[in-house]
C-alpha cells in the first residue's frame, strides 16, 4: 500500500514523457498525415483499359506530389490528362509521372481531365465491386483507397 503513490507519480512521469515525444513528432510536420483521398472511383472498363479517378486533399502546409499507383487489377498504372489537341479529346501520360498538389490544395482526377490509367484490365470489373488501390505520393507516403467501379455517362 506504502509504494502505490510512489508508482503512481512514476507512472504519470512516464506517461508525460511519451506525450510529450508524440506530440514532438507530428509538429514535425508529416504530410502524408494530412492527406485525404475523397471519392476515389474506378470507371466500368470500356476495354482493356480503364481510368481511376479521385479529389485528393492536402491538408498540410508543404507541396505534396502524386508519383503513381498500384493495384492487381490491371497490368500497369499511369498518370494520365485528357486535353483537347484539334478539337479531339487525347489523353497522354501527366509529364514526369508527377501531379502536384500544393499546400492546403485539392487536385480532382475526373473525367475530362486527369486520371490514373489502369492498363491491361486482367479482371472482370462491374458495377459495384470494389478494388482496392495504393497511391504513392511523394516523400514515400502511400495510401491505401477503396474505389467503387461506376458506370460513367458517355
Ligand atoms: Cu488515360
Amino acid at each position: 500500500m506504502f509504494t502505490r503513490p510512489g508508482r503512481l507519480v512514476g507512472l504519470l512521469l512516464v506517461v508525460a514523457l511519451v506525450v510529450a515525444a508524440c506530440s514532438g513528432t507530428s509538429q514535425a510536420d508529416d504530410p502524408c498525415e494530412k492527406i485525404t483521398v475523397e471519392d476515389a472511383f474506378v470507371r466500368v472498363p470500356p476495354g482493356a483499359n480503364t481510368a481511376v479517378y479521385a479529389t485528393i486533399v492536402n491538408g498540410s502546409d508543404t507541396e505534396i506530389a502524386l508519383e503513381g499507383a498500384t493495384s492487381d487489377f490491371a497490368g500497369a498504372y499511369e498518370l494520365h490528362e485528357s486535353i483537347m489537341k484539334d478539337d479531339q479529346m487525347i489523353m497522354r501520360p501527366v509529364e514526369g509521372q508527377r501531379i502536384v498538389i500544393p499546400p492546403g490544395g485539392k487536385v480532382a482526377l475526373a473525367p475530362g481531365g486527369m486520371h490514373v490509367m489502369a492498363i491491361g484490365v486482367s479482371e472482370e470489373l462491374a458495377e459495384g465491386d470494389t478494388v482496392s488501390m495504393t497511391l504513392r505520393f511523394s516523400g514515400g507516403c502511400e495510401k491505401v483507397v477503396d474505389a467503387p467501379v461506376k458506370a460513367i455517362g458517355g
